[in-house]
């Protein structure tokens, strides 16, 4: 017989690290991969498939009560749509699912195991659901690559926000954060470039090939990778025919996904072009790749001499007057680069803005909709090097930890103070100091890095020797005395050393004044959209005039935002958004580095226990209140003196402060099936209620129902 190990880790009566360790274990080679604390679920990556999510399991999880079935992330999709409907207590309508955990934690699967369930719950009409369940596979093809970390890794953050009317889905609307557009042109060892690009080698037909102008993968400078083997190119065959029915279920048509395709394959001839520089010092484009400057130009649908001219040189106007400079080879290889990151940066907002447009709710405007937002960013990452995109990956992994603190620890015992509980403090790693080091003005990492990026001469050295001189006492600030730009930040999730090579550049984000015009008059239709007109961080395709901030457009460097700044404006946006709904959190775990299934590092898994605040949730969950309705609120609910209503239950173990009530987790659960049962009666108490009936009969007949109800 296998041990029945605690569902809940808030039930533990033991609490310490050991005992903690050796529940989830247990669990764990059970294969019970998901455990609760309190209404907080952890899930443990098993790195092998587990027959827990067919569809009886899914129909199980449908309305039900927590406590009746074991934990499972369809528990908090059900959870987010009955708070979403009010069936649980009078909060927020809005709600948001904050999924958090390192990279290969496994955030993106439980994101779309989410999504499925709530899909399932909301029983959507068939082809609403079938769309907004493509998104999924067309963004990841685009959006996610090979990692050390993890095989299919989320190289951008998304929102994925679902809209409602009563209890039906109407459309849905995603938000994007920072593609790592480098990943296009340079991979470090063992990484790859974004999946599509295998996929649509691997998948494409041999006449297809021809149309597009692609040869064979290996040819490609862009592409790291092995290519040869053939499960692997066999399951990327697969993949494409997914991606391909994606964008027909999601509704993308015949020419755009052709154009979508030659651009991809003009990014990679891109990438084959080099330089050389004649005796005369002049720079040329080398023989060797002559063609492919011609086969670039034929895909990108421009003029050879447009294109190389655009490499080549810089045009800047001074006073009207324009003037041009010859690049260097660096400058034209760095040109080369940035051509081929902001195409491919300007197709992925491209084919968000389109999912946007295409599964916009379609309802009158004055509908009102409730939302449940799905937040599945880039986890924590701590490579061999880390570079800029890290340093924005981990800023906004230490915006969700403060925002699981905030709810958990702030301000729940902020209340506790307010109201007179008697209520002995549980302290817990509070990152707000990191925080501030990178956001407070003016002299915040993110401030310092744009006054730097402002002036043209400074260096990534002048940036990291200003930090050190600003920060060298910051308790979470490490100066390293190196060659290379080189300075630590000690996260909530560990140390992590960043290479500051390349941050003012890719902060900047400039490209070169005249790819603009280049792509304006290109003749395929969609790169000639995507510059003519731009993408608004909200995903909306709008005319140039409507411009918001836009990361690669630098025609007018001096108003461009910086990434940086952009990264920085939308995660406020995004926290506003979150702290105004009712949150749910899924907390995900890794297992171990080598992502094998049943295996689970002990020391690995503690210290993500540790860091995520885990022991402290677990106390606060088993000894604190986590529901605390207003008397009105409860009182509006449940219909009477908030206190006698209580009293005549047999509910146990909430207190009362001095103008509010404090519940446990479970409390909540209890009530609302109460009021579900007292059903027609309480309609009848209400009415009679509202008519001032006499208050001793109310509560007699309510203590009846519940007394009916044993
Ligand atoms: P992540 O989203 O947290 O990393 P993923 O969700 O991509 O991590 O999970 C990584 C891999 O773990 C997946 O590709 C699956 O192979 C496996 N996996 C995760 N969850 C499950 C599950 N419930 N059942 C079976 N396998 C699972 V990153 O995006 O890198 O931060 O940036
Ligand atoms: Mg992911």
């Amino acid at each position: 017989m296998e041990e029945k190990l605690p569902e809940d880790l808030a039930n533990l009566s033991e609490l310490d690290e050991k005992s903690l360790l050796e529940v989830l274990t247990g669990r764990f080679t059970q294969n019970l991969i998901y455990t609760y604390i309190g209404d907080i679920l952890v899930a443990i990556n098993p790195f092998k498939y587990l027959s827990i999510y067919e569809k009886e399991v899914s129909e199980r999880y449908k309305c039900h009560e927590k406590k009746s079935l074991p934990p499972h992330i369809f528990a908090v999709a059900d959870r987010a749509y009955q708070s979403m409907l009010g069936r649980l207590a009078t909060g927020p309508k809005n709600q948001c699912i904050v999924i958090s955990g390192e990279s290969g934690a496994g955030k993106t699967e439980s994101t779309k195991l989410l999504l499925r369930h709530i899909m399932e719950l909301c029983k959507a009409n068939s082809q609403l659901e079938q769309q907004i369940l493509q998104v999924n596979p067309l963004l990841e093809a685009f959006g996610n690559a090979q990692t050390v970390m993890n095989d299919n890794s989320s190289r951008f953050g998304k929102y994925i926000q679902l809209r409602f009317q009563n209890s039906s889905v109407k459309g849905a609307k995603i938000n994007e954060y920072l593609l790592e557009k480098s990943r296009v042109v340079h991979q470090d060892e063992g990484e790859q470039n974004f999946h599509i690009f295998y996929f649509m080698l691997a998948g494409i037909s041999m006449e297809d090939k021809e149309i597009y102008g692609l040869l064979d993968p290996t040819r490609y400078r862009y592409l790291n990778g092995r290519f040869g083997q053939e499960d692997v190119v066999q399951a990327w065959r697969v993949k494409y025919a997914e991606v391909c029915n994606a964008m027909d279920m999601v509704g993308f048509e015949e020419q755009e996904k052709v154009d979508m395709m030659t651009i991809l394959a003009g990014i990679l001839s891109l990438g084959n072009i080099t330089f050389e520089t004649t005796d005369s010092d002049a720079l040329k484009v080398s023989e060797a790749s002559r063609g492919w400057l011609k086969a670039t130009a034929g895909q990108f649908g421009v003029q050879e001499e447009d294109l190389l001219k655009s490499l080549t040189c810089t045009t800047s106007v001074t006073r009207g007057e324009a003037i041009q400079r010859l690049h260097n080879q660096q400058q034209a290889e760095d040109a080369r680069d940035s051509i081929a990151k902001v195409a491919y940066g300007r197709v992925f907002g491209w084919i968000v803005s389109k999912i946007n447009e295409l599964l916009a709710p379609k309802v009158d405007c004055d509908v009102e909709l409730n939302e449940i937002g799905i937040l599945d960013i880039f986890g924590f990452e701590n490579f061999a090097v880390n570079r800029f995109e890290q340093l924005c990956i981990n800023l906004a992994n230490e915006q969700l930890q403060y925002f699981f603190n905030h709810h958990i620890f702030l301000m729940e015992q902020k209340e506790y103070k307010e109201e007179g509980i008697t209520w002995e403090t549980i302290s817990f790693k509070d990152n707000k100091p990191i925080l501030d080091l990178f956001l407070t003005k003016p002299i915040g990492i993110l401030s310092l890095l744009d006054e730097q990026s402002a002036f043209p001469q400074a260096t990534d050295r002048d940036f990291v020797d200003k930090l050190n001189s600003k920060f060298k006492t910051a308790p979470n600030f490490e100066v390293v005395r190196n060659h290379t730009p080189l300075f630590t930040i000690v996260h909530y999730a560990g140390k992590v050393q960043y290479n500051a090579s390349g941050f003012l550049e890719k902060n900047r984000d400039t490209i070169p004044a005249n790819i603009r015009e280049l792509f304006i008059n290109s003749v395929t239709p969609l790169l000639s959209v995507l510059f003519a007109a731009t993408i608004s961080r909200t995903g909306t395709l709008m005319p140039r005039k409507a411009k918001l901030q836009v990361a690669d457009d630098n025609f007018n460097s001096t108003r461009k935002q910086s990434v940086g700044a952009q990264f920085k404006h939308s995660l406020a946006v995004l926290m506003e958004k979150m702290f105004a709904a009712g949150p749910h959190f899924v907390r995900c775990i890794k297992p171990n580095r080598s992502k094998q299934p049943d295996q689970l590092d002990s020391k690995l898994v503690m210290d993500q226990l540790r860091y995520n605040g885990l022991m402290e949730t677990i106390r606060i969950r088993r000894d604190g209140f986590s529901w605390r309705p207003a008397f009105k609120e409860f009182a509006e609910r449940f219909v009477c003196s908030c206190v006698s209503i209580l009293n005549s239950t047999e509910l146990s173990g909430w207190k009362c402060g001095s103008c509010r009530l404090f519940f446990k987790y479970w409390h909540q659960e209890d009530l609302a099936r109460l009021l579900e049962r007292l059903g027609r009666a309480a309609l009848v108490i209400q009415k009679n209620y509202r008519a001032r009936i006499c208050r001793r009969r109310y509560l007699s007949l309510l203590a009846e129902i519940w007394r009916q109800r044993q």
